[in-house]
């Protein structure tokens, strides 16, 4: 079929099965003990990052193992990359394989979208389609409209981002059936309706946003004919620049997803878990994206590089680097940017980036301030000997490209991130209501039970 929803009410009954044969088979098994240490967060890391806890098809993380790693780093300086596969695609083969614009060769996200939500590589034809729906689909209520032009400009972007976001609760297809009485096996079908708005209309979100903040003027609107980051690279302004619009094609495809558990992701689906509809889940995810360890980092990034430039020059000097470096670690600061919960290797989602640079904008002086950080963060990280992977992230690298093209607005930059999430969080609340996926509920207990549980053992 050509339509997703079609394709997805033939797969779903499938999966149902598949999970419930692979619960008979292994469901008694036992996966995972855990520490009491690990639940106050110490020793090797935190519990939640350990336990195995949640189900995600999409996108599954392949750390390496930190020990391995940190052994032979010396001797392999630089760590080969793999990290994130959708799907099982890494992302170099998603790159080769989806559908691409015309005259394009960046993925289309409309192709990552379907393949998060199916497991298959999309059609042209399936795309387009896809393009065309959101397109339609694109128009927000004249009252949320009304919200953004009220807030003041200094109400940070990923505020307004996450306001807008819970707003269009008002028209939810999930929680009006939900209202009348709707079966919990025909769940995902409104809750697909509500993932497909939520996605189809974040780009006139953004763009209202950024005009309103940066004083940009009067939004376009959407044109049908094209592909959703040409739409959204329009709304900001950047419409007439192929290569920003391929820049926001590669930028939302890498974005998009990374495992059940990274805060945005695991608060959609906690939220969602209680049978809040997607417009309420993804507003709570957007709340934790705008954290600083998290999403937030790409604005940190920035604002780091900056402040660097600033005080040591456009051609700083190594040792003048590593020593900003290191005021920056004794400041009781982390290096935005670098370090990850999972990963042990350099983000694929970095390499990716590092790569359009090298192709697009290989003389920027900010790119190669950020290789030059490259190489030189990793070795202090180690010396310093607190993180645990001392490679870079995606953020490291996403803020110097946007730079580049002239959206340097670094408070707006998480509210890109948002878009592009949302890929991830909506595909996964679909099969969280098509599998039935319960209320999530962790047991907490008190210091007080880990004192007598374990007193005398
Ligand atoms: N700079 C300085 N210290 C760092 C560090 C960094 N980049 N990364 C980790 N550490 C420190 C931690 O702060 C922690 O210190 P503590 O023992 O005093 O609390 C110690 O190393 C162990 O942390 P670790 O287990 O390696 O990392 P966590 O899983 O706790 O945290 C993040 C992972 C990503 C939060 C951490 O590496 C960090 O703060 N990085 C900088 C912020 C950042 O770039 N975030 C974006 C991540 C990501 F890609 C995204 O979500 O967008």
């Amino acid at each position: 079929p050509v339509s997703l929803k079609d394709r997805l009410a033939e797969l779903i009954p499938k999966e149902i099965e598949n999970v419930k044969a692979v619960r008979a088979e292994h469901g008694k098994k036992a996966f995972g003990p855990v520490l009491v240490d690990q639940l106050y967060g110490q020793v090797l890391t935190s519990v939640l990052s350990r336990l195995p806890a949640l189900i995600w098809d999409g996108s599954v993380l392949d750390p390496g193992s930190s020990f391995t790693r940190l052994f032979f780093l010396s001797a392999h300086p630089r760590s080969p990359e793999e990290g994130i596969r959708f799907r099982g695609k890494t992302i170099p083969e998603i790159q080769a394989e989806l559908p691409k614009a015309p005259g394009g060769s960046e993925p289309l996200p409309e192709g990552l979208f379907w393949l998060l939500v199916t497991g298959e590589i999309p059609t042209q034809e399936q795309v387009a389609e896809l393009s065309r729906d959101w397109a339609a689909r694109a128009a927000i209520p004249e009252f949320v409209e009304e919200i953004l032009d009220r807030c003041p400009p200094t109400l940070h972007p990923m505020s307004q981002f996450s306001l807008a976001v819970t707003a269009l609760n008002h028209n939810s297809a999930f929680a009006k059936a939900y209202q009348d009485g709707i079966s919990k096996k025909d769940y995902w079908g409104p809750t697909f309706e509500d993932a497909m708005d939520l996605i189809a209309k974040l780009p006139n979100i953004a763009g209202r946003i950024y005009r309103n903040v940066f004083a940009k003027g009067k939004l376009p609107s959407i044109d049908a004919s094209k592909d959703y980051s040409h739409n959204l690279a329009a709304l900001l302004g950047f419409g007439d620049d192929p290569a920003f619009v391929e820049l926001l094609r590669l930028y939302i495809t890498i974005h998009s997803d990374h495992e059940g558990g990274n805060v945005s992701a695991h608060t959609g689906k906690l939220v969602g878990s209680a049978l809040s509809d997607p417009f309420l889940a993804y507003g709570a995810a957007l709340n934790g994206l705008a954290g600083p360890l998290h999403g937030l980092a790409n604005q940190e990034v920035l604002i780091w590089l900056r402040k660097m430039q600033s005080k040591l020059g456009d051609d700083p000097s190594d040792e003048a680097v590593k020593e900003y470096i290191w005021s920056t670690l004794k400041a009781g600061q982390v290096v935005p940017g670098y370090g990850h919960a999972v990963l042990r290797k350099t983000d694929p989602r970095y390499t990716a980036q590092r790569e359009f640079a090298l192709k697009h904008l290989p003389d920027d002086k900010m790119f190669k301030l950020v290789g030059q950080i490259y190489n030189l963060v990793p070795d202090i990280l180690l010396e310093a000997g607190k993180a645990k992977n001392p490679w870079p992230n995606v953020d490291a690298h996403s803020g110097v490209l946007l730079t580049h093209y002239g959206l340097d607005q670094m408070s707006f930059y998480t509210v890109l991130f948002g878009v592009s999430r949302a890929f991830g969080v909506a595909a996964q609340l679909i099969w969280d209501r098509a599998l039935g996926a319960p209320l999530e509920r962790p047991k907490s207990y008190s210091t007080a039970a880990i004192q007598k549980m374990f007193a005398g053992k």
